[in-house]
């Protein structure tokens, strides 16, 4: 609103009232973020702390699901679990083993598309995904792990090894698994998701996975329960990353290959859509399955009877009988956490802190509230395809060719002022300007390889002459050659708050150093969509991983393959037209993946940042710290829990451990006593 306000009166007093000098200023270093302490800092651990696979004496499960075992409706306990369990470790639980019961009430602003993530569906975010699918390793735990045993954490995959030339990597499966409808969860799982989901051209998994993720690994199997990945090039190790969340997550075989059009199935529109968003009980790996979904109301999760953890007393997790996802807006998911009628958020809208901040400060508020460091970060791409991603109109192109020129990129970033920007959202301590690039406070970040061209008006017209663009109609703003105003699309996610304010600032600061930009919101897939295919001129996006972390994702941080990077992809040919900053950057990250020396690891992420920020791969915008919000009613919260790290809190505070305390249990269950019943039937089943 003030920016628009602000936006109005320079439009009223004439645009031109900054003099257009040849003078372009030298970009500088970043301003130092203003001092925010994450409360809570992580008890740092090896991940051999954290859990093992083994075999233990007896097992246990609640009484009610052993009920179902005395009427003959499921096998006995040490029957459904592996061979040897994941076991958590007692001392490494924040509250020590758990009980049995109750329930997390999330609220979530997406909505699920259907439950073939496989064929790119989403489930609407917010862990619901997290919550079902599982993957060959974990990483969003890494944020307590010891710098020096810094390696993905096992899952799926208990252990694995390279060979001694480093071009084979063979992974052990957890033996003897089954999914949550009891069929055997084995290599042809991991084989499908591989050679018909990753490999086939036609489809294309809800991350977009491709050859690419895996180091051009060819996969083999050995047996049920091994397999292997041949690769070009020694090392590889980002793949151990990639085998994470929500990469190598195998779906279920015995249900989604019959649909695959390569094993029978109709035709690759069919797959996609085989499992819509009202199929029950699909079978999952993960400590819940989906036995309710009423659309615009509430997505519930029954207890995995077949999941495959386990605690120290042999107690089979997951503690929490049930998970509610109300389908609501991410907005309204800080408002309940805070309120107590909903248990968990990442307060990531800054729009939110005050408010949230002031309500948690009460000691009889019923939420934690904890912030982390500052990985919440929002970079405006400008579209770098030249060559026809996203099928850009005469006009899209012209802009194409402007997104190109380094002057171009520079008049918007002289133009966007930061500190305004990030005032606008909140006031106070919290967002700080960002160039783009590495975020500062991250571990490979080096403030000296960061270049930071600031906030000044008259460099930013400068700049826009120097790319060629004059108003020659005189109306303030710069016009195509001979032609109307240059008119730029930005498009942008609607669901967020944040990301609509970012963007109506965004548009106000252009309009100031006269350049017309014009705004599109799309929700949730529309939006998606639309990124994935390069459809935009310009685009906000609220940054992944790879810029906090680098080894999570690190394939993202270029155009390291045809469809990695955020804001260049390969046209319909299969062809990527690379600037000459991104050659050097897909350089830099390819030896960063091929080195496995930490001095020219650090060595290499400097000139990342160097070449990066220099060539404006992307205009920085702010970046500000989030806050896990969590009702206190719940036990084993890791301390230091950062929202967004190696992966969202979702997955940071392993919630198949979290409990709740007999006498803190309120009771909300929607389907008490019941557990998943056939996939593709109706709702859960109770022992009756
Ligand atoms: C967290 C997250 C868990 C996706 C999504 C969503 C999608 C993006 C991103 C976040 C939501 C929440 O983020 O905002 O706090 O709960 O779900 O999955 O924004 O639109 O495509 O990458 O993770
Ligand atoms: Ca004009």
């Amino acid at each position: 609103m003030m920016i628009q306000r602000a936006a109005m009166a320079a439009l009223l007093l004439g645009v031109s009232a900054y003099a257009v000098s040849a003078e372009v200023m030298a970009p500088t270093t970043p301003p130092d973020a203003p001092k925010f302490d994450a409360q809570g800092e992580p008890v740092f651990v090896n991940r051999a702390d954290v859990a093992e696979f083994k075999a233990l004496p007896s097992y246990n499960e609640p009484a009610w699901v052993k009920a179902f075992v005395d009427a003959g409706k499921l096998p006995p306990v040490a029957e459904r679990l592996p061979k040897e369990p994941m076991v958590y470790k007692t001392a490494n639980m924040p509250d020590g083993n758990g009980v049995y019961g109750d329930v997390m009430r999330h609220v979530i602003g997406g909505r699920p598309e259907g439950w073939n993530f496989w064929a790119g569906q989403s489930y609407g975010w917010g862990g619901i995904d997290i919550a079902l699918v599982e993957c060959l390793t974990r990483t969003g735990p890494l944020f307590q792990i010891n710098a020096a045993d810094l390696t993905p954490m096992p899952n799926l995959a208990k252990s694995w090894e390279w060979s001694e030339d480093g071009k084979t990597l063979t992974v052990h499966l957890v033996e003897g698994a089954k999914w949550s409808d009891g069929a055997p969860f084995t290599t042809a799982d991991t084989e499908f998701y591989f050679n018909d989901v990753v490999m086939d051209e036609n489809v294309t998994p809800l991350m977009g996975a491709s050859a690419a993720t895996y180091a051009d690994g060819v996969y083999a199997n050995v047996d049920d329960f091994t397999f292997t990945l041949t690769f070009p090039t020694a090392f590889p190790e980002s793949v151990l990353y990639n085998m994470a969340y929500g990469n190598f997550c195998p779906g279920p075989s015995h249900v989604l290959k019959p649909q695959h059009p390569k094993y029978g199935g109709k035709d690759y529109d069919s797959f996609q859509k085989a499992f819509p968003a009202d199929y029950m009980n699909f079978p999952v790996m993960g400590g819940w399955t989906v036995v309710e979904h009423r659309p615009d109301d509430v997505v519930v999760l029954r207890r995995n009877p077949y999941y495959w953890k386990v605690d120290e007393a042999g107690n089979q997790l997951p503690y929490l009988d049930e998970m509610q996802y109300r389908l609501s807006t991410w907005g309204d998911r800080d408002v309940q956490a805070v309120a107590g009628t909903g248990d968990f958020s990442n307060l990531e809208q800054a729009e939110n802190y005050v408010e949230a901040l002031k309500k948690a400060a009460d000691p009889a508020s019923p939420a934690k509230l904890a912030f982390g460091p500052r990985t919440i970060g929002y970079t405006l791409y400008p579209n770098l395809s030249g060559n026809g991603w996203g099928e850009p109109s005469a006009e899209g192109q012209a802009i194409r060719e402007l997104n190109r020129s380094l002057d171009f990129r520079k008049a918007i970033s002289y133009g966007m002022d930061r500190q305004r920007l990030g005032d606008s959202l909140v006031k106070g301590p919290f967002t700080v300007p960002y160039p783009g690039g590495l975020y500062a406070g991250t571990s490979y970040y080096d403030k000296d390889s960061t270049v930071f061209y600031p906030y000044d008006a008259a460099s930013a017209k400068a700049s826009l002459e120097a790319a060629g663009l004059t108003d020659s109609d005189g109306d303030g703003f710069v016009n195509v050659a001979g032609g109307a105003n240059l008119n730029v699309t930005l498009l942008t996610q609607s669901d967020y708050t944040t990301d609509k304010n970012l963007a109506e600032g965004v548009v106000a600061m252009m309009g100031e150093i006269g350049l017309k930009v014009t705004l599109s919101a799309l929700t949730g897939k529309d939006f998606d969509n639309a990124r994935d295919a390069g459809k935009y001129d310009w685009i906000i996006i609220r940054n992944g991983t790879e810029l906090i972390t680098v080894v999570q994702n690190t394939t993202a941080l270029a155009p390291t393959g045809p469809s990695v990077d955020v804001n260049h992809r390969a046209n319909g040919t299969g062809e990527l037209d690379l600037l000459d900053h991104e050659k050097a950057m897909v350089d830099i990250v390819n030896k960063f993946i091929g080195s496995r020396d930490a001095a020219e690891r650090s060595d290499l992420m400097k000139q990342y940042q160097k070449v990066y920020t220099e060539n404006l791969d992307g205009i920085g915008l702010t970046a500000y710290p989030g806050a896990l919000i969590v009702n206190k009613r719940f036990a084993n919260i890791p301390a230091g829990a950062p929202i967004f790290m190696y992966n969202w809190a979702e997955d940071n505070i392993i919630r198949e451990r979290v409990f709740v305390p007999a006498d803190k249990q309120i009771g909300a269950e929607l389907h008490p006593n019941t557990l998943p019943g056939e996939p593709g039937s109706k709702g859960p089943v109770s022992v009756e």
